[in-house]
């Protein structure tokens, strides 16, 4: 960063910082992952100059023939790597957010009625959250896990479809640690004429490993993100069955963006040739092993997890066998040993959202620098000595109280002697794995 350094010494700096932080810590934050070099080379090249409004070979600008060429390769690997031949593919969504928004704008009415799963049960945020535009503009009804297995209910949810008639069902999640079964989505939205979707954002790796079912030929829509399993830049892709082609995009463009980032494109058509690599393959696998070996660690030390386990990625720990909205001090604490992780809701989490009563924990970014089965070993019992030294703390019910109590929380845990103790082993632990991103020639 020799040239960064000259222009602007401050924020070289911080960058500086934040890769010692990614290096020196463990990065279990589920949606996290690394981008290699390569695609971080991509991101930083020129094509960050380029405006390129509408689509290949039709732009409102000139000079676009090199542009053109990288959004169309990165439509051709994108359908090849997921296998979604039959399918159009829009790349140019700036991230999931807008993804899932430029869908609901482009085949739906406002006020139009979407299915999607509950947000403390797992959905994510423009599943519907009042807050969100997705809930403002829209009709969401939610269906949630099964109060008993905490896994999905195929016959309630086609039971709810049958009540609320939606034109569109949703199927996805940011904190659902097990496998969702596409093709029974599909059918259910068939029996109640709706459009299916599905937001694979967190598994997008774990489909193309086939280590996930996957969501084509079955879905109509198809969202996801590039940065999380996929391990690329940050931005999102659509693909759409041909039907449904002209609506996406014009959901895209005009509808919700207006350029589109071509350094991003460029850097996804990278992640995209890096997934078709064999290596890949072993990537996603490794994956789900590791988070399973986890899951296992954290449970025979005594641990509750939503559903009992996990498929996938990742896992959510249940902490209200402790009491409710301690999620905070497990984050916190957890933080100042670095280890990265990041608070959640349970299933009828009986606290606030701020404050919610879980953990999600998953394993994609630590699994890309080589950590195995006996790393995950040590992981494992290092969070649950944490988890179980720091979630006694009670959580009051009075808001007032309750940020005090956190703030104190926070202000006290960075010189905690047994945090202090946890954190070297943590250090010693990540500097014997290389970071991709950072640590790649
Ligand atoms: N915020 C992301 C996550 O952490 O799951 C999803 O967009």
């Amino acid at each position: 960063m020799a040239k960064l350094k000259k222009v602007d010494a401050e924020i070289a700096k911080l960058i500086e910082e934040e890769k010692k932080r990614q290096k020196e810590g463990l990065e279990l934050i589920a949606s996290e992952s690394y981008a290699s070099s390569a695609i971080l080379e991509a991101l930083g090249s020129v094509l960050n100059n380029k405006y390129a409004e509408n689509y290949p070979n039709k732009r409102y600008y000139g000079g676009c023939s090199v542009v053109d060429k990288v959004e169309t390769l990165c439509q051709k690997r994108a359908r090849d790597v997921y296998g979604a031949k039959d399918y159009h593919v829009n790349v140019q969504p700036y991230s999931g957010s807008p993804a899932n928004l430029e869908v609901y704008f482009g085949l739906l009415e406002f006020g139009d009625t979407i299915m999607a799963m509950r947000l403390d049960h797992g959905g994510h945020l423009t599943h519907g959250n009042p807050m969100n535009l997705s809930g403002k503009a829209y009709k969401f009804v939610a269906y949630g896990v099964d109060p008993k297995t905490e896994q999905l209910n195929y016959d309630e949810i086609l039971r709810i479809a049958k009540e609320c008639k939606p034109k569109l069902i949703l199927c996805g999640f940011t904190a659902y640690p097990r496998t969702i079964n596409f093709k029974k989505i599909a059918e259910i939205a068939k029996v109640v004429g709706a459009i299916s979707m599905a937001d694979i954002s967190h598994i997008s790796g774990l489909v193309i490993g086939k280590v996930h079912p996957s969501p084509f030929p079955y879905i109509d829509i198809v969202t996801t993100t590039t940065h999380k399993t996929l391990q690329g830049p940050r931005g999102a892709m659509i693909f759409c069955k041909q039907e449904f082609k002209e609506k996406i995009d014009k959901g895209v463009f005009p509808g919700m963006q207006g350029g589109p980032h071509m350094h991003q494109i460029a850097g996804i058509a990278v992640a995209l040739k890096q997934a078709k690599d064999k290596k890949f393959q072993k990537y996603a696998e490794l994956v789900v092993k590791n988070t399973k070996t986890l899951a296992d660690v954290l449970m025979q030390e005594g641990l509750k997890l939503v559903s009992n386990g996990t498929d996938n990625h990742l896992m959510v720990v249940d902490l209200t066998t402790f009491g409710k909205g301690r999620g905070v001090f497990a984050e916190k604490a957890l933080e100042s040993a670095c280890i990265s992780v990041s608070k959640s809701t349970t299933p009828n989490d009986p606290s606030v959202p701020y404050y919610p009563s879980g953990l999600r924990i998953g394993t994609a970014a630590v699994t890309s620098r080589g950590m195995k089965e006996k790393e995950m070993k040590i992981a494992g019992k290092l969070i649950a000595k944490v988890i179980k030294e720091f979630c006694t703390i009670e959580m009051p019910d009075d808001k007032e109280k309750r940020n005090e109590v956190v703030k104190k929380f926070k202000e006290d845990i960075k010189k905690n002697k047994f945090i202090l103790q946890v954190k070297k082993e943590v250090n010693k632990l990540s500097s014997k794995f290389p970071v991709p991103g950072i640590d790649d020639k």
